[in-house]
């Protein structure tokens, strides 16, 4: 007899170990934007890394030229909602630095429309984060981020950019829109990493 029981007990539905603390899970994707969705079509799109070396600048098409890659994650919301087992389609942050040399440590991630949010490098690489460009096996919808969007899980999902168009490295960490608004710096889920 096994004393390891998944799914229902005596007390009720087990928490699933894969929910952070604080959060709770929805089968629904909500809609979180701070601003307007912005309209960009894949003919107008480029995204750019800037260094202390120069800007490196890929079209939608060069894009996904470095390849793309299909990833299963969870995504944790500051606001305590997680959405469990995400079907999510882009290309690695890691393929995007194979073509970039620099000795900054720290990212600002600005967006179509204004967004701005802070990184880690280290959070971004080493199959970390992603462009993503489809979610659910659907091109990704404009609301969610469409055409492109970043998507680091690991952490809370308002580091995880709609609309992204380049990154900007940094020597040092300064916050981005919601981090100027009191979010935490870095935002781990699973320290709770929310508000400082
Ligand atoms: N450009 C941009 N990116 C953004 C936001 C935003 O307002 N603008 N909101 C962030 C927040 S707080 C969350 S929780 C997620 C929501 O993504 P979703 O609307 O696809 O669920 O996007 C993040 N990325
Ligand atoms: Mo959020």
């Amino acid at each position: 007899m096994s004393f390891i029981t998944r799914g229902f007990t005596g007390r009720g539905r087990e928490r699933d170990p894969r929910l952070p603390p604080g959060q709770s899970l929805v089968e629904d994707w909500p809609v979180l934007s701070a601003g307007p969705t912005p309209d960009v079509p894949t003919e107008e799109w480029s995204f750019s890394i800037r260094t202390e070396n120069g800007v490196t600048k890929w079209t939608w098409d060069e894009l996904l030229a470095l390849g793309v890659e299909d990833v299963t994650v969870d995504i944790h919301c500051v606001t305590h909602w997680t959405k469990l087992d995400m079907d999510w389609r882009g290309v690695s942050l890691d393929r995007l630095f194979e073509n970039v040399e620099t000795s900054a440590d720290y990212v600002m991630v600005h967006s179509f429309g204004g967004y701005t949010t802070n990184l880690a490098l280290e959070d971004l690489l080493d199959g970390k984060a992603w462009v993503a460009t489809e979610a659910e096996g659907e091109p990704l919808d404009p609301e969610h981020g469409g055409p492109a969007r970043l998507l680091v899980p690991a952490l809370y999902f308002w580091k995880s950019a709609k609309w992204v168009r380049g990154l900007v490295m940094m020597e040092d960490d300064e916050p981005g829109f919601w981090e100027q608004n009191g979010y935490h710096m870095h935002g781990d889920p699973w320290t709770e990493e929310r508000y400082w």
